[in-house]
């Protein structure tokens, strides 16, 4: 079997590659990067230049981006049943590069005060926070699951999303988000990742 380790620190996006770790269930080591000298170090850019967590190495593979790192994990462990078919994929697809992309943008800039003006929206990927947040919406609120019939791996990325922008009202209470990121965080491996996650905060500090 090969070699599966996680670069994390236990307060950061990290937490979502660990959850989709434990939805995964296979063995896998951690290390701990502190912000700061840790994820700057260059033998750690070498496997991610942005000097950023999370990163995963798995046998000779590197991927980083949670998002991706999600998607490959649920194809690099097919027995989990973290991925639709390839041919049911399409909202699969979809929901993961909507969080990735416009979501998390739309999110990261309301966060920081960037308004988007009226006549820009155009051209700004993700148009505008309330549309993002009128498409999610409808998207969580459709189905028990973002992308199929069953828990994927796009519910282990938007679910996290949805999760953290709540806790940090980054996102809106409006109860569809509750009541998804509710069921989400209720699963059992979400709820160990956490508890691993917390135990390594504390540990930290
Ligand atoms: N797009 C990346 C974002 C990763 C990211 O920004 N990670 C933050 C922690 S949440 C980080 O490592 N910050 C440390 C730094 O930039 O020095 C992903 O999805 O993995």
């Amino acid at each position: 079997m090969k070699e599966l380790v996680l670069y994390t620190n236990p307060m950061s996006r990290g937490r979502i590659a660990r959850w989709m770790l434990e939805e995964v269930g296979t063995p896998y080591s951690v290390e701990i990067l502190g912000f700061g000298s840790g994820m700057k170090d260059e033998r750690y850019k070498r496997f991610n230049p942005m000097g950023k967590v999370p990163t995963i190495v798995h046998g000779e593979k590197v991927v980083t981006e949670c998002a991706a790192i999600c998607a490959y994990l649920a194809d690099a462990f097919p027995q989990a049943g973290l991925a639709p078919a390839p041919e049911a994929r399409a909202d699969y697809y979809r929901w993961l590069f909507f969080a990735a992309g416009p979501l998390e943008a739309s999110v990261t800039n309301r966060s920081l005060g960037v308004e988007v003006p009226a006549e820009k929206q155009r051209m700004v990927g993700y148009g505008s926070y309330e549309h993002v947040m009128d498409t999610l919406e409808k998207a969580v609120s459709d189905a028990e699951y973002i992308a199929a019939d069953h828990f994927t791996a796009a519910d282990v990325y938007v679910g996290a999303q949805i999760g953290w922008g709540l806790q940090f009202g980054s996102i809106e209470k409006r109860p569809a988000f509750e009541d998804y990121a509710k069921r989400m965080s209720s699963r059992e491996p979400a709820k160990r990742a956490a508890a691993l996650d917390n135990a390594a905060a504390a540990n930290a500090q």
